[in-house]
């Protein structure tokens, strides 16, 4: 494998302003302390850590209710689309450790903007309790952690957080895995759309590794770029405690493992996002350890060798 010279460039994003309470902003420095930069040098990634992005509000956006924090939220969209844009652009694997989830609008812009310059399309893998598909319209809390989805769909009224004229994400191009609580014009929104949906109903019935070669199948066969973006309570609770919008009957520690491992052995994983992590509401590093292990099996830690099943 050609695993040993490839680069990873982790971006700490210490957002918490997209999600309505404090304390995300501490997990890029626990999933630090958890090992990510040692794990991937383990795995004999070439690392480099361009730092946590520290960006002051943007004076040209307006504060607005339906859109809390949209200064302080668009200014890191801002500086996490260019910062995810520049590391794909130098071949190197973007890590984003967040933060809220209002963040994936930067990575996944930043992704899109790199899809569109190599011709080949996006898709995004969306691990998450939640569909994030809000808009400001249709946000029941005005937190645009719940919006991420929506605003690089293109779908969201916001202000000019970036240009207008940028690459979108075809929501067709979207899968949603784990999803168990959606609001209700979200609801209507995602199917009006079609956004790829795997409920945990479908998690249930068919198994993540099914509806995780489906899933792989569809990206190889269109030599697509896959995003991924992992939101912390796409886990159960049990498994990881330390989120702010726990929803019970998640994902399982293996469901989530199976999927980190067939995402490494499909070679098809562009980008990653880790988010919403609140070690404020962790039990001693619980989730943050969890975290770095889930991405330890997508970056290709295995137990054995095997052959590769085919979808
Ligand atoms: N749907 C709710 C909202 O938009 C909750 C979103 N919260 C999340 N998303 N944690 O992953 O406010
Ligand atoms: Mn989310
Ligand atoms: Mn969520
Ligand atoms: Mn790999």
């Amino acid at each position: 494998m050609q695993e040993q010279q490839k680069a990873v460039t982790l971006v700490g994003v210490p957002i918490e302003e997209g999600s309505g309470r404090g304390g995300c902003a501490m997990g890029p420095a626990a999933l630090r302390i958890a090992g990510i930069g040692q794990m991937l040098q383990e795995l004999g990634y070439r690392v480099s850590d361009a730092g946590d992005l520290r960006p002051g509000p943007a004076a040209d956006l307006r504060t607005n209710p339906k859109a809390k924090n949209l200064p302080i939220v668009g200014a890191f969209t801002r500086l996490l689309e260019k910062t995810t844009f520049d590391a794909a652009c130098a071949d190197s694997l973007p890590v984003a450790l967040g933060g809220d989830h209002s963040l994936s609008m930067g990575s996944v812009s930043g992704m899109a903007r790199y899809a569109e310059q190599v011709g080949r399309p996006l898709f995004v893998l969306w691990l998450d309790a939640h569909a994030d598909f809000n808009t400001p319209e249709t946000s029941p809390s005005g937190n645009m952690h719940g919006m991420p989805v929506a605003f690089f769909c293109g779908q969201a009224e916001f202000a000019p957080i970036l240009p207008a004229d940028r690459p979108f994400v075809d929501p067709k191009q979207v899968y949603q895995v784990g999803i168990r609580s959606v609001d209700e014009e979200e609801r209507v929104a995602i199917a009006t759309n079609k956004v790829n949906v795997f409920d945990m109903r479908a998690v249930d019935e068919d198994g993540v590794g099914a509806i995780m070669r489906r899933i792989l199948a569809e990206v190889g066969r269109n030599n697509g770029l896959l995003h991924v973006s992992l939101d912390v309570d796409f886990l159960d609770p049990d498994v990881a405690p330390g989120v702010g919008t726990t929803v019970p009957g998640g994902a399982t520690f293996r469901e989530a493992h199976l999927i980190m491992e067939m995402l490494h052995d499909s070679g098809l994983v562009s980008s990653l996002d880790l988010v919403e992590l609140n070690p404020f509401l962790d039990d001693r590093g619980k989730s943050a350890r969890v975290l770095v292990d889930l991405a330890a099996s997508l970056f290709g830690r295995r137990v054995l060798d095997r052959p590769t099943r085919s979808a």
